[in-house]
């Protein structure tokens, strides 16, 4: 995937930019026969300018999730209980990181720079998940962000992995696997809490009663207040509905919550025989929007954070310009 963001169009070759943004009725008809085949549009392709602009603030939004998402746990590394849990918690939120880059080098091969990303972000005009406004209160936060918030993106992202944008698309496999041993990990974390003492065992439920419907939320509202979701499923760029993905994650994990011994904070999650799914509470959408608007109990701090690291790099980014360009100088008077 990484190549492709050298894909640089120069008005010569069809790239991004170089390619004619209105519809020619040959490009329109190539790119809907592609997508009605299933198959795969590149960033040399032609592409409506709607289906460029979903894609890069969808994949922009996902790599700023990846990115915030580093900072609640990451605030926890310092105070991991053991050596092996503070390796464990450091690989994974170096993998946030690894991420956030995927996509956006996947977002630039739409035409799209990284510091226009990155000023979206600060400027907090960009989105990035509202589950990362909340704080890790305790250590047994961080093992269910792992088993739930990373239970919860799996399930979202297994599908994006068949998104019709190829760089996207490639992106998530790798993501997915690596949130796969993230999900693991929290599990894991938490069983073992759940073997210890009284206080570590109420520990883990009090966090499972605080995280529970903030990742139910994390789906996105309901498919009948979902303005971008019908163009996003023709385009097959979304292939499961946020409805149903929030169904299959209170499926798979209402069996894993019986295992760990916990009790999910719902008293009306129940199997409906029926319809062979459980069925679960109303969410509190008001709240989910209060924090997709900025007024969650972290979002302030969350995005002075990441000012402030940007801010902090601003040193390292010139140096490394510097020694690029030195590097470069070096060359052409060695090849002169
Ligand atoms: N938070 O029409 P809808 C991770 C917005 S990373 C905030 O359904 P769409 C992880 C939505 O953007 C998790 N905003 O939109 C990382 C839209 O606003 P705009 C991130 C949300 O795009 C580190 C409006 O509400 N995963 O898990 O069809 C450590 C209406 O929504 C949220 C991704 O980004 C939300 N929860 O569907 C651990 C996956 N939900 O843009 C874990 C990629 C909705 O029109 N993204 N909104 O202003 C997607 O799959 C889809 O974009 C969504 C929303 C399902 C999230």
């Amino acid at each position: 995937m990484y190549t492709q963001s050298f894909n640089v169009p120069d008005g010569t070759t069809p790239g991004p930019q170089a390619v004619p943004a209105v519809a020619d009725p040959a490009l329109q008809a190539h790119f809907d026969s592609v997508i009605d085949a299933d198959g795969k549009i590149e960033p040399r392709d032609w592409m409506p300018e709607a289906y460029r602009k979903t894609l890069v603030r969808q994949i922009s939004q996902h790599a700023h999730s990846e990115i915030v998402g580093m900072l609640p746990e990451g605030n926890w590394i310092t105070r991991a209980p053991s050596l092996k849990r503070k390796a464990i918690l450091l690989a994974k939120v170096q993998d946030e990181g690894g991420h956030g880059l995927y996509l956006y080098s996947a977002a630039e091969t739409l035409g799209t720079s990284r510091d226009q990303m990155f000023d979206a972000l600060h400027s907090g005009k960009a989105k990035y998940s509202s589950i990362f406004n909340y704080p890790t209160l305790t250590w047994a936060d961080v093992g269910v962000i792992g088993w739930l918030v990373d239970g919860a993106a799996i399930m979202n992202q297994i599908p994006l992995c068949r998104c019709s944008y190829g760089p996207y698309a490639r992106a998530m496999i790798r993501v997915c696997k690596e949130e796969s041993f993230h999900q693991r990990q929290g599990y894991e974390s938490l069983l073992t809490m759940m073997q210890g003492t009284p206080e570590q065992k109420a520990m883990v439920q009090d966090a499972v009663n605080r995280w529970w419907w903030k990742c139910l939320a994390m789906f996105g509202p309901p498919d009948d207040n979902s303005p971008n979701s019908v163009q996003g499923m023709r385009w097959g760029i979304k292939r499961i509905s946020n409805d149903a993905l929030r169904q299959k994650f209170v499926d798979a994990t209402v069996p894993q919550a019986e295992v760990l011994g916990v009790t999910l904070p719902d008293p009306e999650l129940k199997w409906n025989e029926a319809k062979g799914q459980h069925d679960f509470g109303a969410i509190d959408w008001d709240e989910f929007w209060q924090v997709v608007n900025g007024n969650g109990p972290c979002n302030k701090e969350r995005l002075a954070t990441r000012v402030k690291a940007w801010d902090d790099g601003a040193w390292v980014r010139e140096a490394a310009l510097t020694h690029a360009r030195k590097q470069e100088q070096r060359t052409m008077k060695e090849a002169a």
